[in-house]
């Protein structure tokens, strides 16, 4: 069986997703790409129309992918509902439906079986949120996790192309010695050689929406409200693509380094990169620029905390725009694909 796909948004997300596609040789009988403007958009040498996002241009789709604007305003609220009455799966990369009881918020490595629910709309979490899950998951079904401290290093394509032209107008004026005049628009203070501490606005308590997406998102995905989870930071830093986390879990049971690491190497879309004595540095530990453009998150630094054997300390990296946007949606219509899942109620 093939699928009309549509593709709704035309920035970095949208483009990865279209990308992952082609990669991934996904079965599409045609590809359309809806944006707010109609222009050409090539993406690796081919040429996609896209037309302006209406209603009617879901008639006919079976899988719609959509990388659009959030909000009470944005593409998904507007046209993801109606999208799902015309008969379309929707597949929304944002925010707005992912804590709605009937929509399932899917890592297909982590909780597939939750896509046999759907009613039209499936939810795909947010970036830091899916790499995650992948190395909590195996180690939760084994030793049973108690509690998770995290720490995210997140690069500026999160924040969309405007932000990644910032960044590399800052580095560019940096490298050639020109004084940085003025901030933004994409972040509140230079980024370029600095940290931000803050993605997202503050609620009442001071975390950030981007921190809050962690502590919930989890316990959705891993099925489990009592894991306690608290996000110490999700920073921005100089970096383009790939989001990196130190992440500190407290488990029921002790689990060494090496059970850790031994589940990892045989859960799917994980790979382990931890031989700190490697002569070959990219062995070591992985990085966001070893890990960029591909689908594979990647774990090291992995340590026994010292005061507790229950503790235990390590280090993801993924590419933000794939495993943690594009192609994680494209891994949920692909798992739609093989439960024969794409129609709701099947
Ligand atoms: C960010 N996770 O990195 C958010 C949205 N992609 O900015």
């Amino acid at each position: 069986t093939q699928y009309n796909v549509a593709v709704v948004g035309a920035g970095a997300v949208g483009e990865e997703i279209l990308r992952v596609l082609a990669e991934h040789h996904f079965p599409a009988k045609s590809i359309k790409v809806l944006a707010r403007s109609a222009r050409t958009l090539t993406v690796d040498g081919i040429d996609y129309q896209v037309e302006p996002t209406t209603a009617e241009a879901f008639d006919g789709v079976d899988i719609a992918l959509f990388a659009g604007t959030e909000g009470e305003k944005g593409a998904a609220v507007t046209f993801g509902p109606d999208a799902a009455a015309r008969g379309c799966v929707v597949i929304d990369n944002g925010a707005d439906f992912r804590m709605r009881s009937d929509v399932p918020l899917v890592v297909p490595e982590v909780n597939a079986a939750a896509l046999a629910e759907h009613k039209g709309i499936i939810a795909n979490p947010n970036c830091s949120t899916a790499q995650l899950v992948l190395t909590l998951k195996p180690i939760h079904d084994a030793f049973k996790i108690k509690r998770v401290l995290i720490s995210t290093y997140q690069a500026v394509s999160g924040a969309g192309g405007a932000a990644v032209n910032e960044l590399q107008a800052q580095t560019t004026a940096l490298g050639e010695g020109r004084q940085i005049s003025s901030a933004g628009p994409a972040f509140p203070v230079q980024i370029a050689a600095n940290v931000i501490p803050q993605i997202g606005g503050f609620d009442d308590a001071g975390y950030t929406s981007e921190e809050m997406k962690l502590v919930h998102e989890t316990r959705k995905i891993l099925g489990d409200d009592s894991i306690a989870i608290t996000p110490m930071i999700t920073a921005r830093v100089p970096v383009f693509i790939g989001h990196s986390e130190s992440v500190y879990i407290e488990t029921e049971k002790p689990v060494t380094p090496d059970e850790a690491r031994e589940l990892w190497r045989n859960f799917p879309g994980l790979r382990v990169v931890d031989d700190i004595h490697s002569d070959d540095p990219s062995l070591r530990y992985p990085t966001p620029l070893a890990a960029a453009h591909k689908d594979t998150t990647y774990v090291g630094r992995v340590r026994q905390d010292l005061g507790n054997k229950n503790g235990l300390t390590f280090w993801v990296v993924s590419d933000n725009l794939r495993k943690g946007a594009a192609t994680n949606a494209v891994q949920i219509a692909e798992a739609l694909v093989e439960r024969g899942w794409v129609k709701r109620g099947a």
